[in-house]
């Protein structure tokens, strides 16, 4: 059974990663949620990134904001794909996690998606998984296929909207 992780910093994360919890279980990808902290869970944070593997994991998404260095410490511990998603979290407007979770030093990657991006890490952690588990895969094409429906029809819609006024 196909299994991520979702950490992240602080419980006042939690609505902000949710969408990423909702895209796993469209893509019946099994997961588990925990908070973790950097900082202030810096054991947990390493004991968890060494045991993930042995624990069934196949990627780790990551979410925290202001000095946002969760994702780049589990992936400093783990030979597993870390995702992040910076939260915007203070009065920077989201640009302080998110320059603290992109710009790792060479040899340690992390694959930060956007500010508040929940769903896009959880769609890439699918992306992943979906090289090994061809349903996953198939999956994602049934998604890519209906948001493009969704803008053709958009477009169909819109056009017949402007013609009527
Ligand atoms: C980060 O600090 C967390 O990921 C959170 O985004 C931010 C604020 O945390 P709290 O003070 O609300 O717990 O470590």
């Amino acid at each position: 059974m196909p299994k991520v992780a979702i950490l992240m910093g602080s419980k006042s994360d939690f609505s902000i990663v949710q969408p990423a919890v909702e895209s796993l279980k469209h893509f019946k990808i099994d997961y588990e949620v925990r908070i973790i902290s950097a900082h202030r869970t810096p054991d947990i944070a390493k004991e968890f990134s060494q045991s993930a593997i042995d624990n069934g994991f196949e990627a780790i998404i990551c979410a925290a904001g202001k000095a946002a260095h969760l994702a780049g410490v589990v992936a400093a511990y783990t030979t597993l794909p870390v995702i992040a998603i910076p939260i915007l979290s203070s009065t920077f407007s989201g640009l302080d996690s998110l320059l603290s979770t992109v710009q790792m030093p060479s040899g340690v990657p992390v694959a930060t998606v956007a500010v508040n991006g929940a769903e896009n890490a959880a769609i890439l952690a699918a992306q992943i998984l979906g090289i090994k588990y061809p349903h996953i895969q198939k999956m994602l094409s049934t998604f890519k296929e209906e948001m493009k429906q969704k803008v053709v029809n958009d477009d169909i819609l819109l056009n017949q909207e402007l013609k009527n006024n």
